[in-house]
């Protein structure tokens, strides 16, 4: 049985439980708490040794990396709906989940440090970091946008665990002040597509709960 280590109310963890949720993938859920570091304990960097979170388990298997633990579990569970067997567009859907890690998240988190957390820790945000990363975002957002201009969903006709990893980084994105209002497709696609999505919806809550009692 797939074990998965996480918080829910981080942004990568958030990911796994949507996309988890979206297939219908069985799972143990393990909860590691962020904010006491219990993802820096000895017991879980044994798992995985980054000290992030999520991670999962099957067997002897360790698996860090959110975007790795949908793939596992999709094939796992035979989720071809979500992503797809034929060769083309499971690559294309690997691409977008590619792009995702090393690109689209770390602008985001740029937006959700500066507007989300530094104001959690009563720190004041710092907008000569949001004016310099801005180019990098647009440019980046316009991509998304493009790409949905001829199509409800990142890859084909169905949402897939590409759709889900690329939303994940811009989770909350009235509290991170993206500015979503220059890429009307990439909007229309997270409050009308992902914003939709019962198994979405059904994360929120707690995320919203860590971010409440703390603001
Ligand atoms: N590429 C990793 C990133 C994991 C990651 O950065 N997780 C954050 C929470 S969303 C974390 O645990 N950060 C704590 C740290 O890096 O010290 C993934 O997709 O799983």
């Amino acid at each position: 049985m797939l074990k998965v280590y996480l918080d829910p109310c981080t942004v990568n963890c958030r990911k796994v439980l949507a996309g988890l949720d979206l297939m219908g993938a069985p799972f143990e859920r393990v909860h590691v708490d962020y904010f006491t570091e219990g993802h820096k304990k000895p017991e879980f960097l044994a798992i995985n040794p980054n000290g992030a979170l999520p991670a999962a388990t099957d067997g002897d298997l360790a698996l860090p990396e959110s975007n790795a633990i949908l793939q596992y579990a999709a094939d796992l569970n035979g989720a071809s709906q979500h992503y797809p067997k034929d060769l083309k567009r499971r690559a294309d859907v690997n691409r977008w989940m590619l792009w995702e890690a090393a690109t689209w998240f770390p602008s985001c988190y740029v937006y959700l440090v500066e507007y989300v957390v530094k104001p959690l820790l009563a720190a004041q945000p710092d907008e000569s970091i949001i004016e310099k990363e801005a180019p990098n975002w647009h440019r980046l957002a316009g991509i998304l946008d493009a790409r949905l201009a001829t199509s409800a969903w990142l890859s084909g006709d169905g949402v897939t665990i590409a759709d889900i990893a690329v939303a994940a980084p811009m989770h909350l994105h009235a509290l991170q002040r993206l500015p979503l209002g220059e890429h009307p497709n990439l909007k229309r696609w997270m409050t009308e597509g992902i914003e939709q999505l019962p198994s979405w919806q059904r994360t929120q809550d707690a995320v919203m709960n860590a971010l409440g009692p703390k603001q």
